[in-house]
């Protein structure tokens, strides 16, 4: 079989995040974001750029909607910079930035694009950093408070919601690996952090409820499927504890209201300090988990290996063009997909990022060949399709990205995009992917790609 049809209504998009699009990061009144400090300290980022311009969304953002629906894509997830809206990330309000955002919407509403808004990815505004950042518990109550101002201004325009980015990133990689900012190296800062992520969610959640009517609130969640690397024991007990870390740590508190018991035991004294009643503020219901997927692990034990005793076994089949340690696993998706329907209550799922970094190149041509990208996005949603047609609650697929942009730490060594961005002169070209995937939006079938 080679066509696959996908349910009426099922949401086609794109995404994209404010600091990764966005530029003008000292216009109309925007204030400083860890980003923005994180990307200025020399040695921090892979080229050494920032995101100063890097889309000019801020400027193009007319522009880039009218791409999206030129494209036929009917649902755009975007990010609020905390930042532009509250400069010193509480206190006063910055109206040029709430007018940002209404414009964006209201553009995208006449473009007859559905907006889906991310209220935190990973911007903290750098004076709440400066306060003790997300390891202070008072910044749960900030956030909460910066959610009641946006959604209280944009709730009527805006009805999908989702709280936070991929709390692993933030609290891992940017509070314990010191890769992203705010680029801290320390375990228990780490996993206060994630817990008061967790906590500013569930906080969140009423207050959207309150102020936008009907809307579909969820987070989103950077999920692997794992597996070890042998049937021994101790390869096994290694892949439970990176699930426990990464999957479940960030899952079973927001489902059944606990962090995994075996993980709170490893963790011992790093463990965060929790408060009676954040549990049952963290397991607050949501109407839908967002999924960003970009591959699958295999663990294997180490006793020299990170703080899991563990490390990943790169094997031989992956292929050359595999970024980094990130294995092109379309099964993977489907399995994890599976698995969130069997251990969560088959919850509503929506896979809000999945996408491939490509060295893409325009060509003589003026155009920009990127068939490895088709070939990943074909095999990713076929994935997605059969785990509908096994009874996973999926509403939505949403590719990462819309355009190429600046990628955090790598700065623009890597090109996620259905759009070519030419960082010089800010032209856009849709790639062949582009217009491969603007079928699909349009027709809601998957045809295998002309090879
Ligand atoms: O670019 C990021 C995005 O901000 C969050 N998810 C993963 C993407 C690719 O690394």
């Amino acid at each position: 079989m080679s066509n696959y049809t996908f349910p009426e209504g099922f949401k086609w998009g794109t995404a994209t995040a404010s600091y990764q699009i966005e530029g003008a990061v000292n216009e109309d009144g925007r204030g400083p974001s860890i980003w923005d400090t994180f990307s200025h300290t020399p040695g921090k980022i892979e080229d050494g750029s920032t995101g100063d311009v890097t889309c000019d969304h801020y400027h193009r953002y007319k522009e880039d909607v009218a791409l999206m629906k030129e494209m036929g894509i009917r649902n755009y997830r975007f990010s609020i910079s905390w930042s532009r809206i509250l400069p010193s990330g509480k206190g006063e309000i910055n109206r040029k930035g709430l007018d940002f955002y209404k414009a964006l919407t209201s553009e995208l509403l006449n473009a007859g694009i559905t907006p889906h808004a991310t209220l935190f990815h990973w911007d903290l505004p750098q004076a709440l950093q400066d306060a003790g950042g997300w390891a202070a518990r008072e910044t749960a109550y900030h956030f909460r408070d910066y959610v009641e101002i946006v959604t209280r201004e944009l709730g009527e325009s805006i009805r999908n919601w989702m709280t936070h980015n991929e709390p692993w990133v933030h609290s891992m990689v940017g509070h314990f690996q010191g890769d992203h900012a705010p680029g801290l190296k320390d375990l228990k800062t780490a996993l206060q952090t994630a817990h008061h992520m967790l906590l500013g969610h569930g906080l969140a959640i009423p207050v959207i409820r309150k102020n936008s009517q009907g809307a579909r609130i969820g987070i989103v969640n950077n999920l692997e499927w794992i597996e070890p690397a042998s049937s021994g024991i101790r390869d096994r007990e290694a892949a439970a504890r990176h699930d426990g870390a990464y999957n479940r740590w960030y899952l079973d508190p927001l489902y059944f209201g606990t962090y995994p018991r075996d993980m709170m035991e490893w963790y011992g004294s790093d463990a965060p300090k929790i408060e009676a009643g954040d549990m049952k503020i963290i397991s607050t219901p949501m109407d839908f988990l967002g999924v960003n997927y970009y591959t699958r692990r295999i663990i294997a034990h180490d006793s020299q290996g990170n703080f899991l005793k563990c490390r990943q076994v790169r094997y031989p089949f992956m292929r050359p063009s595999d970024y980094e340690e990130w294995e092109n696993n379309a099964e993977g998706l489907y399995r994890l997909l599976v698995r969130l329907k069997e251990d969560y209550e088959n919850p509503e799922l929506l896979i809000t990022e999945n996408g491939t970094p490509l060295p893409d190149e325009v060509g003589a041509d003026g155009e920009v060949h990127d068939p490895d990208r088709i070939d990943f996005l074909y095999r990713h949603i076929g994935a997605a399709w059969q785990a509908i047609a096994d009874g996973v609650d999926l509403k939505g697929y949403f590719a990462w990205s819309f355009m190429d942009n600046y990628e955090w730490c790598l700065g623009f060594t890597k090109r996620f995009g259905l759009i070519y961005t030419d960082y010089e002169s800010g032209q856009r070209i849709i790639k062949d992917s582009g217009r491969w995937y603007s079928e699909l939006c349009r027709s809601g079938t998957l045809h295998l790609p002309e090879s």
